[in-house]
């Protein structure tokens, strides 16, 4: 200790000498009369001290346990602070290390710089002497070095010593929030301070806060943030929610290498949220006054705790007492706003009330809006759906359909509610039975716009096909529509739009089971019209499987029609031959004398009886063996009779003597003949032999047509250069019938050639791959 002082009082004396030979006093300073002034320079001055990190002198010089800096303090001649000039520090490195490491610093404004010293290590203990040097220009104008030092003493800790992490909770100028309170619109942090053992500041280590019940959130959100060169590291705290209320603990942690050694470090702090006040004022349509279906933006001002929340996303819903908002549910923006768009469809003439409210807050905001009426100018025919109907006598398809009109002001808007529209139905529309849905009658109604300026009126048809029109009118105006594009449809199927086919006629179904034949009706009514999707369509085959039912669908071209399939597979007739029936309830022809698309008493008619599958194909019902009657004529509807039947016509045939004498519902019908065809062939017989070729007439072995697809080819040889050309066609197509196929051959150019004596022969190779040998002919 006495060594101690002694150094002391010995660096003292130094200081007092260095300062008063320096100058003698002030710069410029005169002494005596009479003798010529002499101005002595004063010089400027560089002083050491050791202090805490409150200013105050440390006792002893004694660098250990609490933060030591080493303060150089830089004045000029005259005693004035030099600014911003580097000064530097050194030596005792064994014993401390400064911070900044390189022990260079720059002057503040009161010509003070410093060094943090902790000691170099641990262990480090002893004294030794630490050196300020600066070099300025005086007033001459010369560089001048200037230094000091000072002695100092390390005191071992014999212990690392710990690092520090502390938390507050400060405002944005980095003031402590003196009640730890967390509330909307002010903005607060969470300030970690990383300090290590010997008190220098810790950067760019990761510092995690947490929320201990989740009442505040974090900006950054993850609560994670890097410590800056102050060992400084923040999160803004902003409440969980506009209504969050509560206290909870904020927690910090970090971990610094302490001797290589991990420390985790932990810090908290309890903090209080409470909810926020939230206000809406200035409440306001940008237009105040609208007709309904008029749009007007309008906007609401959002305070938090009597601020604007430019920084807090408040939701805010707008309800009205008649019309609607899009959006309905806003997010307050950046400035403070919601904004929203009210539309006044819906309203009466007169005011409509508006209201935003929020979430916390204790008042909504309303505002009143002028209403005027919208006038009518012109009424509108909208639509007709479905746009075509079947009479009542369709078995099938839709019987009403609603026609829609539109009452528009003159900016083409609806108006609505409440205008009174007078419906009609046509004169025709009428004598064809059209009514009105709802009341059953054709009587004129009165209908009521909706909010969106619509009627709507539901027709039924009735029992005759006609373009239907309804009229519309705006009672107490001459604003007159009518419907257009709407008709009823007789919807039934008709003996002579009846067709039946089979993509293919003849399969090689005789040896095969399952080959497949796809048969297809298309149907309309008497018109040609499309008849309703739906209408079931009935199959019945001699020999094979077909589906026993199709309905009727509207394909993409508007046309009404279906398919089934048939296989082969036993039944099969001996002769190959399979006569396939479809019929469906639908009505008998008739010639329109008056042109109603209706049947009146005295118009000409095809009287029809009962259908039968005509398997021997001689169009005529055969007792024995019995050929398949269809329907039961103790039905009144199925329109079988006892009546001799009139000649055929729309290829109908009948089951004698099954007609009633009366037009009316029939099964209209169609039958087609297909063959399954045997895989193998008849030998050809061949016709036309010359030098240009031979016809090969090619037959199954029921003398039908081969199966679809079989391929023809010949071959030849003899002759001189005499060359096959072609087959034509070489392949069998949709027939049940026996075809020919023409050997085309030639023989060249040179004197000599001839096909007189070439051999041609000729064979069939079916889809399954089977082939006969058709024979071979030598051109004579
Ligand atoms: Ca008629
Ligand atoms: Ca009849
Ligand atoms: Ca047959
Ligand atoms: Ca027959």
């Amino acid at each position: 200790m006495t060594q101690i002082f002694k150094l002391l009082v010995a660096l003292l004396v130094a200081a007092v000498v260095a300062a008063c030979g320096g100058g003698g006093g002030s710069a410029g300073t005169t002494t005596g009369g009479g003798t010529p002034p002499v101005v002595t320079p004063s010089l400027p001055t560089l002083t050491i001290s050791l202090v805490n990190s409150a200013d105050a002198a440390i006792v002893g010089n004694s660098i250990g346990g609490t933060p030591v800096f080493a303060k150089a303090v830089l004045k000029d001649g005259s005693g004035a602070a030099i600014v911003n000039k580097l000064v530097s520090f050194s030596g005792a490195s064994a014993l401390v290390k400064f911070t900044p490491a390189s022990g260079s610093v720059l002057t503040d404004a009161n010509g003070v710089a410093r060094v943090l010293l902790t000691p170099a290590s641990s262990t480090a203990a002893g004294a030794g002497t630490i050196s300020v040097a600066a070099t300025i220009d005086n007033s001459t104008g010369d560089p001048t070095a200037l230094s000091a030092s000072i002695d100092i003493q390390v005191t071992s800790t014999g212990a690392p010593l710990t690092p520090t992490l502390t938390l507050s909770i400060v405002d944005s100028a980095g003031a402590q929030i003196s009640n730890n309170s967390v509330t909307n619109g002010n903005v607060v942090f969470a300030k970690a301070v990383l300090k290590d053992g010997a008190g220098a500041a810790v950067p760019n280590k990761l510092v995690v806060f947490l929320s201990g019940s989740n009442l505040t959130k974090f900006q950054p959100s993850t609560g994670q943030v890097l410590t800056d060169a102050a060992g400084v590291a923040k999160v803004q705290l902003v409440p969980a929610s506009l209504t969050t209320a509560g206290a909870e603990t904020i927690t910090a942690n970090a971990t610094v290498p302490q001797a290589s050694t991990p420390v985790n470090l932990t810090a908290t702090i309890d903090i209080q949220t409470s909810a926020a006040n939230v206000t809406l004022t200035n409440f306001t349509a940008t237009q105040p006054t609208l007709t309904t279906f008029q749009s007007t933006p309008v906007s609401v001002d959002v305070n938090v705790n009597g601020a604007a929340a430019t920084g807090t996303p408040v939701q805010v819903s707008f309800t009205a007492n008649c019309g609607s908002f899009a959006p309905a549910q806003v997010t307050s923006n950046s400035a403070g706003k919601a904004v929203s768009t009210f539309q006044a469809t819906g309203c009466s003439a007169g005011t409509a009330t508006i209201t935003a409210s929020a979430t916390g807050a204790a008042a909504s905001a309303t505002a009143n809006l002028t209403i005027s009426a919208a006038t009518p100018t012109n009424l509108l025919f909208v639509k007709a759906d479905p746009t075509t109907i079947y009479t009542l006598q369709a078995a099938f398809g839709v019987k009403q359909a609603t026609v829609q009109f539109k009452v528009v002001d003159a900016s083409g808007n609806g108006v609505g509610p409440g205008t009174q529209v007078l419906v009609s139905l046509s004169t025709s529309a009428i004598a064809a039975g059209v009514t009105f849905a709802d009341t059953g009658t054709t009587a004129t109604k009165t209908l009521t716009t909706d909010v969106n300026g619509l009627v709507n009126a539901i027709v039924k048809a009735g029992s005759v096909p006609t373009p239907l029109s309804v009229n519309a009118a705006i009672v107490g105006t001459g604003i007159t529509a009518s419907s257009a594009n709407l008709s009823v449809n007789s919807g039934q199927p008709v003996q002579n739009f009846f067709s039946l086919s089979a993509d293919k006629y003849n399969i090689e179904g005789d040896a095969y089971d399952g080959e497949i034949i796809k048969l297809s009706v298309l149907v309309a009514d008497r018109l040609g019209q499309p008849v309703p999707a739906g209408t079931p369509i009935s199959f019945i085959t001699e020999g094979g499987q077909v589906t026993a039912s199709c309905f009727v669908t509207i394909d993409e071209n508007g046309k009404s029609g279906c398919s089934v399939s048939l296989v082969s597979q036993a039944f099969r007739p001996a002769d190959g031959r399979v006569t396939i029936l479809a019929y469906t309830e639908g009505e008998e022809p008739f010639e329109d004398a008056n042109g109603n698309n209706k049947y009146d008493p005295g118009e000409v008619f095809y009287d029809m009886g009962q259908p039968f599958l005509d398997s021997n194909w001689d169009f005529t019902w055969n007792a024995s063996p019995a050929e398949q009657k269809v329907g039961d004529p103790s039905i009144p509807s199925a329109g079988i009779g006892t009546s001799v039947c009139p000649a055929s016509k729309y290829g109908v045939f009948n089951v004698p003597s099954t007609c009633n004498g009366v037009w009316g519902a029939t099964r209209v019908r169609s039958s087609i003949v297909v063959t399954f065809s045997t895989s193998f062939a008849l030998p050809a017989v061949f016709s036309d032999i010359s030098t240009s070729g031979v016809t090969v007439k090619l037959q199954d072995f029921n003398n039908n047509g081969m199966p679809n697809g079989t391929k023809v080819d010949a071959t030849i040889s003899g002759g001189v250069n005499c060359t096959l050309q072609s087959v034509i066609p070489d392949t069998v197509q949709n027939t049940t019938a026996p075809t020919f196929h023409r050997v085309i051959i030639s023989k060249g150019n040179a004197a000599g050639d001839s096909c007189i004596g070439a051999e041609v022969s000729v064979k069939a190779t079916t889809p399954k791959g089977n082939q006969t040998l058709l024979g071979k002919v030598v051109i004579p």
